[in-house]
C-alpha cells in the first residue's frame, strides 16, 4: 500500500475506535480523556460540525502595536541585564471573553529584547508556570550549550535561574526565545510563550530612515468560551494550526506609511506548525536578511515561504497610494487525515499608504556585508526523516523519527568536534515537510535536491532553520564552535515532542 494510503487507513482506524485512540502511546496525550466527544478535528471546519459554531471572530484593523521593549536594568554600556518571568496571564482576543494564556512578563508575544553585538547578556528567568518545568531556549543564538535552555536543563516550577552569554561581533540578527522543556514545548509555545531577540549591529548598512519593525506571527485557536483548546489528535499528527494568524498578537492590524516610504520589517514565524507563503500586494519586497542576519546583497522577491521558526528580514517599498496588504498564498506542506487548513487568502497586515509623498529615502546599499563560505567539510552526516504509524497488539503507535529513532535524552546521536566543518544531508522520506533546526550555531544551505534535480539558494545566508520538503534532500554546511550537547529537531513542535529530535555532543 502506498504510504499515504497507509497513513490515511491508520487514521481511519483510530477515528473508528475510541479504544484504540485511548491506547495510543504518545507523550502529551493525557488530556485526551477530558476532550469532549474525542474531537479529532481542531481546525475550524471540524469545530463547526462538532460544536455547532465556527471560530470566534477577532477584531481587525487596529493600529499595529510595536512589541514592548524589555528594559535593560544594567546601568553600564556593554551589559544587558533583565528578568523574564513566565507565568499565567489573561488576554482579551474577543470582547467580553478572557483567555487564559502563558506570557513572559505578562505579555504575549513576550517583550522584544534588543541588544548589541559585543554585549554581555544576563537574564534571570523565573518559572512561575504552575506545576510545569520550563526553560528559555535562545533560538539561533551563539550561546554556550549550558546556557541554551536544553530539555536536559529544566527550571522547575517556582524556581529561578540565570542565563548569561556574550554576543560575539558579527552576530547581529533576528533571533527569538521560547521554552524547550521535555514534552511541554509545543503547549507552552501555543499558549503564548515566545518573544523576539534582535541583536543589532554596531555599524548597520541599512538606512535608519527605514525604521526597524518586528512582525511576529503566532497562531491562535479559541473555543467558544474564550479558552484555548488542548491539542487534538489531528494537531499532534500535523502540528497545531490555529484559526487565526496574529501579528504581534493582533489580527490584520494596520500600519500607516507615506507614499515612497521604505520600511525594514523582520518577519518571524513563531507558530507551532503553520507554513506561511507570503506576498505583498502593491508593495515591492526585497530580502535583506535571513535567520542569522544580513545577506551579502539584497534580493528582490515576489513571495516568501516562511516555515515554522524561520525569520526573514525585508525592505518593503510602498510606492503606490492605497492599501498594501500582506497576504498568504496556498502551500501544500503535506497533511495527514482531514482538516487541511485553508491557508490561502488570509490578510495578515494592511499598510495604508498615503497620497502624500514621504521625504526622500536613502537607497539600500548594493552590498550589505561579506559572508565567508564555511568551506570544505571534513565530515559528512546523513539524517533521514520518517513518519511511522502502525497498529500493534496494544493499539496505534505513531512516531516522527530521525534515522529510525525517536528522541532519547540519555542518548547521544552524533559526536562532533568543535571548530570542525561538517556536511549535513537532511533527507525527508516522510509525507510532510519538516523544518529542520539546529541549536547553537548558524549554518549555510548549499543545495536542495528533489526528483534528481538540484537547486541552489540564490546567495549565501546564515540559517538556523530550513524547510525540508517531503521527498527533498537539503545539504548544508555547519560548524559548532562551542562544546556541549546541542539539540537538532523538526520545528513543528508537536513532531519534536513525538520524537523528531536528536543530540549532537560537541567535544573540544
Ligand atoms: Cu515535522
Amino acid at each position: 500500500m502506498h504510504r499515504r494510503g497507509f497513513l490515511a487507513a491508520g487514521l481511519a482506524a483510530v477515528l473508528a475506535s475510541p479504544r484504540a485512540l485511548a491506547q495510543m502511546k504518545m507523550d502529551g496525550m493525557s488530556n485526551m480523556d477530558s476532550m469532549p466527544g474525542m474531537d479529532m478535528g481542531g481546525h475550524a471546519g471540524h469545530d463547526m460540525g462538532a460544536m455547532g459554531q465556527g471560530p470566534a471572530a477577532l477584531p481587525e484593523g487596529e493600529a499595529l502595536r510595536e512589541l514592548p521593549l524589555l528594559a535593560n536594568e544594567a546601568g553600564q554600556t556593554g551589559l544587558f541585564k533583565a528578568r523574564l518571568t513566565a507565568g499565567p496571564a489573561t488576554a482579551r482576543f474577543v470582547a467580553d471573553k478572557d483567555t487564559p494564556i502563558l506570557a513572559y512578563n505578562g505579555t504575549s508575544p513576550g517583550p522584544l529584547i534588543e541588544a548589541y553585538e559585543g554585549d554581555r547578556v544576563e537574564i534571570t528567568f523565573a518559572n512561575r508556570i504552575e506545576g510545569e518545568p520550563s526553560t528559555i531556549h535562545w533560538h539561533g543564538m551563539p550561546v554556550p550549550a549550558d546556557q541554551d535552555g536544553n530539555p536536559m536543563d529544566p527550571v522547575a516550577a517556582g524556581a529561578d535561574r540565570a542565563y548569561a552569554f556574550e554576543l560575539p561581533e558579527g552576530s547581529a540578527g533576528s533571533y527569538w526565545y521560547h521554552p524547550h522543556p521535555h514534552g511541554k514545548t509545543a503547549e507552552q509555545v501555543y499558549r503564548g510563550l515566545a518573544g523576539a531577540f534582535v541583536v543589532k549591529a554596531k555599524a548597520d548598512p541599512v538606512p535608519a530612515e527605514y525604521g526597524d519593525t518586528v512582525l511576529m506571527f503566532t497562531d491562535l485557536r479559541l473555543a467558544a468560551d474564550g479558552s484555548m483548546p488542548a491539542n487534538t489528535m489531528n494537531d499532534v499528527m500535523n502540528g497545531r494550526v490555529g484559526d487565526h494568524v496574529l501579528v504581534n498578537g493582533q489580527k490584520n492590524p494596520r500600519l500607516a506609511v507615506a507614499m515612497g516610504a521604505k520600511r525594514r520589517l523582520r518577519l518571524y514565524n513563531a507558530t507551532n506548525a503553520r507554513f506561511l507563503r507570503l506576498a505583498f500586494a502593491n508593495a515591492a519586497m526585497t530580502v535583506i536578511g535571513s535567520d542569522g542576519g544580513l545577506l551579502e546583497a539584497p534580493v528582490a522577491v515576489d513571495e516568501i515561504l516562511l516555515s515554522p521558526a524561520e525569520r526573514v528580514e525585508l525592505v518593503v517599498a510602498f510606492d503606490k497610494p492605497g492599501a498594501a496588504t500582506l497576504t498568504t498564498l496556498d502551500y501544500d506542506r503535506g497533511w495527514m487525515g482531514p482538516g487541511r487548513p485553508a491557508d490561502a487568502g488570509l490578510t495578515l497586515l494592511t499598510v495604508d499608504v498615503s497620497d502624500t509623498p514621504a521625504e526622500a529615502m536613502p537607497p539600500l546599499p548594493e552590498r550589505l556585508r561579506p559572508i565567508a563560505p564555511l568551506g570544505a567539510p571534513t565530515v559528512s552526516r546523513r539524517l533521514v526523516f520518517t513518519e511511522t504509524m502502525a497498529m500493534n497488539a496494544t493499539g496505534m503507535e505513531m512516531g516522527f523519527l530521525i534515522n529510525g529513532k525517536a528522541f532519547d535524552m540519555q542518548r547521544v546521536d552524533i559526536v562532533a568536534k568543535a571548530g570542525e566543518t561538517e556536511l549535513w544531508e537532511i533527507v525527508n522520506h516522510a509525507d510532510m515537510d519538516h523544518p529542520f533546526h539546529v541549536h547553537g550555531t548558524q549554518f549555510q544551505v548549499i543545495e536542495h535536491e528533489r526528483d534528481g534535480k538540484i537547486s541552489n539558494p540564490p546567495c549565501l545566508a546564515w540559517k538556523d532553520t530550513v524547510n525540508v520538503a517531503r521527498g527533498e534532500t537539503v545539504r548544508l554546511i555547519t560548524r559548532q564552535e562551542r562544546p556541549g550537547p546541542r539539540m537538532y529537531h523538526c520545528h513543528i513542535l508537536e513532531h519534536e515532542q513525538l520524537g523528531m529530535m536528536g543530540v549532537v555532543d560537541v567535544k573540544v
